[in-house]
C-alpha cells in the first residue's frame, strides 16, 4: 500500500516550464540510472533496481527494443524476459520514477539499433524516415506497445514521468518530418507525460521538435556542452539524458575503463548545479544471444556480448568502487539515510563441463535436408581477412560457405545497408561464382532443441570442425551465478538449457560469458519427473498469498487439482448448483471485501454457463478472477472433450484473458491476473488452465505417451515430439517463485483537479452529490467516506453499491424526487454515477448546474457528454479517494443547512404518500408495500439486503433502508435476474454474523432456488423474502396494456416454501389471513436463521400501481 500513498500524494506530471523540473508542483532533480530489462535476467530485475535505489538515485531509464518485441513481423512478445509492464510496475513498487525510451530506433548497441531486421526485406526501405513502409510498421508496433505503457504514466497513477521521442535523431536527420511523426504517434495513442529528445552536442541542432524538451548526452562536462544546451533552451530545466560513465567494447580491441574519480567529479558538479542527469549505464548487463550490434565508422566492428560498460554495477550486478563512491556522494546530498545495500549475490565455481558428444556442423544440416559433399574447412574469412587460398584439384567440387552474422550496425548512416548473408560477389581467381543455394539457420533455441534428436558422436571420434559439442553440468542445491570460460576454444556460441548466452571469441576482450543462476537448474535435469506436485498447488499458493479466502465452484475433472489444493491450504471451497452462482458469489465477495472474488469452473459448458455472470461483473466493475479448465495443450483443436475456443468467448467480457501453456507460468500469470482485475477500472479476468498444466507429471506422461509406438521414422518422430512437449510443459515447474501481490494501479485525481472542485463546491449554494457504486471501491475505507460526506453536509442520492453509505436515517440521504432536486441544484457532483439509462443519459441534468464528474473509467466518465450534458470538470480518478481529499480541502466549510432540509421535507411528503399507499388494500393477497415496510422495520441492524427481481424489488429499493455502507447488493447496470443465490452466499461468507436477506421476485427466485441446497450444505443461513404475485410483473405491467396479451408473463402461486424445505431449509407461506401475524413470522424466521436454517418467506402479494411509469424491460 506504500505504493498507493505515494501515488496519491504526487499527481501532476513532470513539468519543464522554468529552469527546474517540477513534479506535482514541487521542484525535483532527476537522478537517473539506465538499466535495460532485456539485458538483465528477469529474476534479477528486483535486485538491480533495489541497488539503483540504494545508491541514492530516484529514476530508472530504459530503452524499449522493437526488434525483440516484434522479432517476426506481426508477432509480438511482451512476456517473460520482455514483460515491460512488469518491469515498470516493479520500479513503481520501489518508488522509482521511470523515463521510457521507446524509440522506434534506440541505438543501445543492439543489432540494427533495436530496429527489426525484417524491415530491410523491403528493397526500398528508408529506416528512420517517414517512408510509408517504415511508418506503417512503426504504427502497428506502437498500437501494441503504447497501450501497455499509457496506464503506467504518472498522471494515471503509474511511475512514468517522461517519454523520449526517437533517439539521437540529430545525428541522423534524414527527414525533417520524421520526429513530428514519432511525437504524434506517441501522443495520439495516449502518451501525455513530458516528451523529450536526446542528442549529443553536435546533434542538438537538428535533433529537436516543437513542444519537446531537448536533453544532452555527453561524457565530459568540460567542453561547455551544457551551456550550449542552456543557451538553446533558455528558461528550461537541464537534463543530461546520458552521462557516459563507461563505454561498450568491440571484439578484438581493449576493454574500456573510465575513471571513477572523473565520474564522481562530474556527478558532483551536476548535483551542485542542480542539473538532472541519467547515468548511462548504471548497470549494463549482457547482450544475450545474438542481440548485440556493431559500429561502422569506416570499418565494421562487432560488439561483444558483455555490456558491462564499466558501469557502477558489473555485468553480473556486483558492486564496484564506482558504485560505493557514487553512493557516498549522493548520500551526502540527502537528509535521510539511503536504503540498506542489498546483499551481495553468491557466486559459484562449478566443476568443468566435459563435452561427451559432438556433431559436425554439416551433419546438423540434415535437419534442413541439405547435403554437402565436401566438408573440409579450408579457411576463415572475416571483415579483416577477405581472401583465402583454395587448394588445387582437378575434380569437380562443391564450395560451401558458412556465413555468420556478427551483428548489424547500430549507429550512423549505414543502417539501411545492413542486409546479411551473401550480399556481394564471391570470386575465385577473379571470376564471380554464381548459383549458390542459400539456407538460413536461425540458431534459435528451437533449432538447438531439434538437434538433440539427431545422431551425436562420442568424443572418442575426432570432430570435424565446425561442430556442435554437448555436455552436462552438475548443479547441486540452489543454483548460483557463474561465468562460462572457454580456454583453448576459438569461436562459437554457448547455449545452456535452451538459453543462448552469446558468442565466444578468443580475440577478446571478453573472455567469459555470464551465466545467471536463474538459467541453471538444480540437478542435471530440468524436469522433476518423480515429483507428485501439480499445478493446482501453484494456483492455490498464489491465491493464499493474496489473502483469498473463498473459491466458488461447480466441480469438473479439469479443475479438481485446483480445488483439492485450495482446500489443503485453507481456502474454503464452496460448491454451488450452477456455475453462474459461483461467479455471482465471487462478485459479491469482491464487492464486500475489497479483494478479488474467485470462481473456478470446468472446461466447455462449465465456462459457457458463467457468461451472464461474468458480463454482469464487467458491467458492475467488480474484480473477479475466473479460473477455467481446458482441454490438454496437446489436444486443443483435436476434438477433445469439451474443447472449444474459450478465449474468444471471454475476450469481450474480461480485462485480461490468457491461457497458461506451461506449469512454470502459473504463478506469474495468476499474480498478473489478480493485479489487473483490481487496477484502473476493476473488472473480471479469465485464466484458462489446460488440464495437463494442473496434474502431476507421471499422470500427464501416462496420458501423453502412445500405448504402442509405431515402428519406423514416424513413430520415432511422434515419440520424440511428445516427449519434448512434456519436457517443455514441466521444465522448471517447481522452482521457487515470488507469490506476493503485484502493485495495483489506481488512477487518482490531481491536486489541481481537487483544488478546482474545492473552489466550485465552496461557492455552491445548492450542491447535490450522486454517489455511485465506484465510491465503495478500495483503497478509501467506506467508513471514512461516510464521515467525509457527513462533514461536507451536501445532500446525497445513493445508487448501486453505495446505497446504505450514510446509514439508515441520515438527514443528508435523500431518496425521492431526484429529478426536482437536480433541476434546482447549482452544482452536481457525479461521484461514480454514470449518465446512462439510470440518469436518462444525462438529460435529467440541468444546463444551469455546474457539474463535477469523477470516475475511474474514461468512457463511463464522459458517457453521453457529447449529446445531453457537459461536465464543468471531468476527473478520471478514484471516487472514494477524491471524496476524502475534497472534504479535507473543505475543512470548516459546510453546505448551507436549509438546502438539505428543504429536500428532506419533500422526501417526507413523498414518504407519507407511500405510507398511505401501503395501507391501501389490494384486490387480493397482501399489499407489497406494506409487506416491505413491515420487514424493513424488523430487519437487524447488521443486515445485508440482496435484491433479485423486477417490480417487487424495485419497490423495495424505495422502501427498505440499508443499514450502513456495503449492506446493499443489486446486480448493477446489467439488470441481471438470477443473482440472488450467489450474491447472498458470498455475502454470508464475508460477513457470517450479518443477517442476510434476499428480496426476490417469484420469477427471479426460480434461477437460484436450488442454492438453498448450497446454503444448507455450507451452513450459510439466509432469509429469502419472495414477493409471489404469480407473474413476471415488471414485464406484464406494460406488455398487457401496450400489446394486449399477458403471454409468457403468467406464473403460478407455487409453493416455493416447500421447495426450500426440500433443500433442507425452512419455509413459511404468508397470505392475507396472516397479515396481523406477519411481524411474528418474520421474527420466527430470524430465529430460525440464527439457529442455522435458511428460511423462505413465500409472501402472496397483490397488485399495486406503485411502480407504474418506471422502466420495464
Ligand atoms: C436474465 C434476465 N432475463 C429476463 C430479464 C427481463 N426481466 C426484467 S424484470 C423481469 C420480471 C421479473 O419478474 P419477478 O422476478 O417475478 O419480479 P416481479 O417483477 O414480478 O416483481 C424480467 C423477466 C432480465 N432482466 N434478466
Amino acid at each position: 500500500m506504500i505504493f498507493q500513498s505515494w501515488r496519491m500524494s504526487q499527481r501532476e506530471g513532470l513539468r519543464a516550464d522554468s529552469s527546474h523540473f517540477t513534479l506535482d508542483g514541487v521542484p525535483v532533480q532527476i537522478l537517473g540510472g539506465s538499466i535495460h530489462y532485456f539485458r538483465v535476467p528477469r529474476a534479477c530485475w528486483r535486485d538491480r533496481l533495489l541497488k539503483l535505489k540504494a545508491c541514492g538515485l530516484n529514476t530508472l531509464a530504459t530503452y524499449v527494443p522493437w526488434n525483440l518485441h516484434e522479432p517476426v513481423k506481426g508477432m509480438y512478445r511482451f512476456e517473460d524476459q520482455l514483460d515491460l509492464e512488469e518491469y515498470i510496475s516493479l520500479a513503481a513498487a520501489l518508488d522509482l520514477w521511470v523515463i521510457l525510451r521507446p524509440g522506434p530506433y534506440i541505438c543501445a548497441e543492439l543489432d540494427l539499433g533495436g530496429l527489426p531486421s525484417w524491415l530491410l526485406r523491403d528493397k526500398n526501405m528508408k529506416l528512420r524516415t517517414t517512408y510509408p513502409g517504415f511508418t506503417a510498421a512503426v504504427n502497428s508496433y506502437f498500437d501494441k506497445l503504447i497501450p501497455i505503457v499509457t496506464p503506467l504514466q504518472f498522471s494515471r497513477g503509474g511511475p512514468i514521468i517522461a517519454v523520449q521521442v526517437e533517439n539521437e535523431y540529430g545525428s541522423y536527420a534524414k527527414d525533417e518530418h520524421y520526429l513530428t511523426f514519432v511525437k504524434e504517434a506517441l501522443m495520439s495513442r495516449g502518451v501525455t507525460e513530458l516528451l523529450l529528445t536526446s542528442d549529443n552536442r553536435d546533434g542538438l541542432k537538428c535533433g529537436g521538435v516543437e513542444g519537446v524538451l531537448q536533453t544532452i548526452n555527453l561524457q565530459k562536462l568540460s567542453y561547455g556542452a551544457i551551456q550550449y544546451l542552456a543557451d538553446m533552451q533558455p528558461q528550461k530545466p537541464l537534463l543530461v539524458m546520458e552521462y557516459w560513465c563507461g563505454w561498450f567494447d568491440v571484439w578484438g580491441e581493449p576493454h574500456h575503463i573510465f575513471s571513477a574519480q572523473d565520474m564522481i567529479a562530474a556527478v558532483k558538479e551536476l548535483m551542485d548545479r542542480g542539473i538532472s542527469f541519467n547515468l548511462y549505464m548504471f548497470h549494463g548487463g549482457s547482450s544475450f544471444g545474438f542481440t548485440s550490434g556493431a559500429v561502422d565508422f569506416g570499418s565494421y566492428k562487432p560488439q561483444v556480448n558483455s555490456y558491462d560498460y564499466d558501469a557502477p554495477l558489473t555485468e553480473s550486478g556486483d558492486y564496484t568502487t564506482k558504485y560505493h563512491l557514487l553512493r557516498d556522494l549522493l548520500g551526502s546530498y540527502q537528509n535521510k539515510e539511503l536504503p540498506q545495500l542489498p546483499a551481495v549475490q553468491g557466486r559459484k565455481v562449478y566443476e568443468p563441463v566435459v563435452f561427451s558428444q559432438h556433431m559436425s556442423f554439416w551433419e546438423s544440416l540434415r535437419c534442413t535436408d541439405m547435403v554437402f559433399i565436401d566438408k573440409h574447412l579450408i579457411g576463415i574469412l572475416d571483415y579483416r581477412t577477405q581472401e583465402t587460398a583454395v587448394p588445387h584439384s582437378e575434380r569437380e567440387r562443391i564450395l560451401g560457405l558458412l556465413v555468420e552474422n556478427c551483428g548489424r550496425v547500430n549507429f550512423g548512416p549505414a543502417l539501411n545497408e545492413q542486409r546479411k548473408g551473401l550480399v556481394g560477389d564471391i570470386t575465385l581467381n577473379h571470376t564471380p561464382l554464381k548459383k549458390f543455394t542459400m539456407y538460413s539457420l536461425d540458431m534459435t533455441p528451437n533449432f538447438i532443441n531439434r538437434l538433440q534428436s539427431l545422431k551425436w558422436k562420442s568424443t572418442d571420434e575426432k570432430p570435424l570442425y565446425p561442430s556442435f559439442f554437448r555436455g552436462s553440468m552438475a548443479v547441486d542445491g540452489q543454483p548460483r551465478d557463474t561465468f562460462v570460460k572457454l580456454p583453448g576454444w576459438s569461436k562459437g556460441v554457448v547455449f545452456v538449457n535452451g538459453q543462448n548466452l552469446g558468442r565466444h571469441w578468443s580475440v577478446g576482450p571478453q573472455n567469459t560469458l555470464y551465466l545467471p543462476a536463474s538459467w541453471l537448474k538444480s540437478g542435471d535435469n530440468q524436469v522433476e519427473r518423480e515429483s507428485p506436485r501439480h499445478g493446482g498447488e501453484s494456483v492455490a499458493e498464489v491465491l493464499r498469498a493474496h489473502g483469498i479466502r473463498f473459491i466458488f465452484t461447480l466441480v469438473g475433472g479439469h479443475i479438481s487439482p485446483v480445488l483439492v489444493a485450495c482446500e489443503k491450504l485453507g481456502i474454503r471451497v464452496v460448491d454451488t448448483r450452477h456455475e453462474a452462482t459461483a461467479v455471482f458469489a465471487a462478485d459479491a465477495v469482491a464487492r464486500l471485501s475489497g479483494t478479488v472474488g474467485v470462481a473456478a469452473v470446468t472446461a466447455g459448458p462449465g465456462l459457457t454457463n458463467t457468461i451472464t455472470a461474468v458480463k454482469n461483473a464487467q458491467m458492475a466493475e467488480s474484480p473477479v478472477l475466473l479460473i477455467g479448465g481446458a482441454a490438454a495443450t496437446l489436444l486443443q483443436g483435436r476434438g477433445a472433450l469439451q474443447d472449444i475456443d474459450q478465449m474468444s468467448l471471454f475476450k469481450p467480457l474480461c480485462k485480461f484473458c490468457t491461457s497458461v501453456r506451461r506449469v512454470r507460468e502459473i504463478v506469474p500469470t495468476v499474480r498478473k491476473a489478480l493485479a489487473i482485475a483490481q487496477s484502473g477500472t476493476p473488472g473480471p479476468v479469465f485464466v484458462e488452465f489446460p488440464i495437463d498444466t494442473l496434474y502431476p507429471y507421471h499422470l500427464v506422461e501416462k496420458e501423453v505417451s502412445p500405448k504402442n509406438i509405431p515402428k519406423g521414422i514416424m513413430g520415432k518422430i511422434t515419440a520424440w515430439y511428445l516427449k519434448n512437449h512434456l519436457t517443455n510443459l514441466f521444465a522448471g515447474a517447481w522452482e521457487p517463485r515470488e507469490l506476493s501481490p503485484l502493485p495495483v494501479l489506481i488512477p487518482q485525481a490531481s491536486d489541481q483537479e481537487v483544488q478546482r472542485c474545492v473552489e466550485l463546491v465552496s461557492r455552491a449554494k445548492k450542491p447535490v452529490i450522486l454517489l455511485g457504486s465506484q465510491a465503495t471501491l478500495p483503497p478509501a475505507p467506506v467508513h471514512d467516506i461516510r464521515k467525509a460526506l457527513e462533514s461536507l453536509g451536501i445532500p446525497c442520492f445513493l445508487g448501486g453499491m453505495s446505497r446504505g453509505m450514510l446509514g439508515r436515517d441520515s438527514p443528508l440521504h435523500i431518496r425521492q424526487n431526484r429529478g426536482d432536486a437536480l433541476k434546482e441544484a447549482d452544482l452536481v457532483l457525479l461521484a461514480g454515477t454514470v449518465c446512462d439509462f439510470r440518469l436518462s443519459y444525462g438529460k435529467v441534468l440541468s444546463r444551469r448546474s455546474q457539474i463535477i464528474a469523477v470516475n475511474r473509467d474514461r468512457t463511463q466518465l464522459l458517457k453521453n457528454s457529447d449529446l445531453f450534458w457537459k461536465p464543468t470538470v471531468a476527473i478520471q480518478g478514484d471516487v472514494g479517494s477524491f471524496l476524502l481529499r475534497l472534504s479535507k480541502g473543505l475543512t470548516g466549510h459546510r453546505c448551507p443547512e436549509e438546502w438539505p432540509q428543504s429536500l428532506k421535507d419533500k422526501d417526507r411528503t413523498k414518504e407519507t404518500a407511500n405510507r398511505a399507499k401501503a395501507s391501501e388494500r389490494t384486490e387480493r393477497h397482501l399489499n407489497p408495500l406494506s409487506v416491505l415496510y413491515n420487514v424493513d422495520k424488523l430487519m437487524a441492524e447488521d443486515s445485508i439486503i440482496v435484491t433479485d427481481g423486477g417490480d417487487f424489488v424495485g419497490t423495495a429499493a424505495y422502501i427498505m433502508r440499508p443499514r450502513g455502507p456495503l449492506s446493499w447488493l443489486d446486480p448493477g447496470a446489467f439488470g441481471t435476474l438470477g443473482v440472488g443465490g450467489g450474491f447472498a452466499l458470498g455475502a454470508k461468507l464475508c460477513r457470517p454474523d450479518a443477517e442476510v436477506w434476499i428480496v426476490y421476485g417469484d420469477g427471479s427466485l426460480g434461477y437460484s432456488v436450488a442454492e438453498f441446497d448450497t446454503f444448507t450444505r455450507h451452513k450459510t443461513p439466509v432469509i429469502a423474502l419472495v414477493g409471489n404475485d404469480a407473474c413476471w410483473s415488471q414485464i406484464s405491467r406494460e406488455q398487457v396494456p401496450i400489446l394486449g396479451s399477458s403471454v409468457a408473463c403468467v406464473l403460478a402461486f407455487t409453493d416455493y416454501h416447500i421447495v426450500a424445505e426440500g433443500y433442507g431449509g425452512k419455509g413459511h407461506l404468508i397470505g392475507r389471513e396472516d397479515e396481523v401475524q406477519l411481524g411474528d413470522i418474520v421474527k420466527e424466521a430470524q430465529r430460525e436463521c440464527r439457529d442455522g436454517k435458511s428460511v423462505l418467506l413465500n409472501v402472496l402479494i397483490g397488485k399495486s400501481n406503485f411502480r407504474d411509469g418506471s422502466i420495464s424491460v
